[in-house]
């Protein structure tokens, strides 16, 4: 395959991944590791939760803006695609209904969560298209993923959580699989030219250790968490792809049989993967099952012209 169509079946791969990771893994949200198994894709169906609207959100905002972003438009564009039967979470819910009734776009952020404002999945699971569109260019990527993330969430810990997740998808975008190396993965994450709250920088550090000397699941679960926090989401979705990161089936298996927030882990994980690895190692009746399996495609394909124009 020639360069560019590897690069646009990257670009490809980690969206629809990203869309299929939500939609399995929202089977299973909240169960506890060990209680469940994970039934095949086919079984479970393909429809999306928050996580893909919102995605779907960012991609169609950033391609009506050339790739810039553009805040009450972004906003404008969440709120436009809202609905309640996708499942999102409370803090985000009440910035929506804000802006909806006419409130600044970068006003009710702030207020949520008695003013501290939101350290939610919620900014890093939606975030993919940014690590795509400036997978060459992470001073931008990491500016970029950050005001994107604020509409929602401006606690650090979420932002944080939405430049690694970004930087994580920039990074398997340039990773070529024959000569992977998990270790300078997540060694490059590390030195990320961003500054990381030490939450972040102690798990990164795990998983470096892991990738020397594998722990068991439930250590690794109990020690880089499960939950719907940004620092306990992030840091297992980007092990979870490491772990087995040629085998796009085992990586979000293993994300949504860890429990816990696993359509946003899977979501998050299998962004990454799909970077990596690209569309052809997602099976086709996966693609045929997922829900506005074409919409999500097209956009995917819209972003990665919008690269191209912006390189040439
Ligand atoms: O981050 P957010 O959009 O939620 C995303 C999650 C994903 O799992 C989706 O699949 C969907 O199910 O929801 O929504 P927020 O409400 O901003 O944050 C999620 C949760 O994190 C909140 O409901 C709180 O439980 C917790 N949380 C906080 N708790 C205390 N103080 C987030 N920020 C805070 C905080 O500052
Ligand atoms: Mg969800
Ligand atoms: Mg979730």
């Amino acid at each position: 395959m020639d360069q560019l169509k590897q690069l646009k079946s990257k670009f490809l791969g980690s969206i629809l991944g990203s869309v299929i990771g939500d939609s399995w893994g929202a089977r299973y949200e909240g169960k506890y590791y060990g209680s469940f198994r994970v039934e095949d894709f086919q079984l479970v169906g393909g429809m999306y939760t928050d996580d893909s609207e919102m995605m779907k959100g960012v991609l169609q905002s950033l391609i009506s803006n050339m790739g810039e972003f553009n805040g009450s438009h972004m906003a404008n564009t969440f709120v436009k695609n809202y609905d309640y039967r996708r499942g999102y979470g409370p803090g985000t819910i009440s910035v929506l209904m804000k802006i909806k009734e006419g409130h600044k776009w970068d006003q009710p952020a702030k207020e949520v969560f008695d003013g501290t404002g939101s350290f939610g999945n919620g900014a890093a699971m939606r975030i993919c298209p940014v690590g795509l569109l400036y997978n060459d260019n992470l001073e931008k990527l990491i500016e970029i993923a950050d005001q994107v993330s604020t509409i929602t969430h401006t606690h650090p810990l979420g932002r944080e959580g939405a430049v690694l997740q970004a930087y994580s998808v920039a990074l398997a975008v340039q990773s070529n699989p024959r000569t992977f190396e998990p270790i300078d993965f997540i060694e490059k994450l590390q030195s990320i030219p961003y500054k990381l709250s030490s939450v972040y920088q102690k798990k990164l550090e795990k998983i470096h250790t892991y990738l020397i000397s594998p722990p068991s699941r439930e250590k690794a679960i109990r020690e880089l968490g499960v939950d719907v926090a940004a620092p306990d989401s992030v840091p297992i979705a980007i092990y979870n792809f490491l772990n087995d990161p040629t085998n796009f089936y085992e990586v979000l298996h293993s994300s949504i049989s860890c429990g816990g927030d696993t359509d946003t882990i899977a979501c998050m994980s299998g962004a990454i993967a799909g970077a990596f690895l690209g569309l052809e190692k997602i099976p086709k009746n996966w693609l045929d099952i997922q829900e506005e399996n074409d919409l999500f495609r097209q956009l995917a394909e819209e972003l990665f012209e919008l690269f191209i124009d912006k390189k040439t």
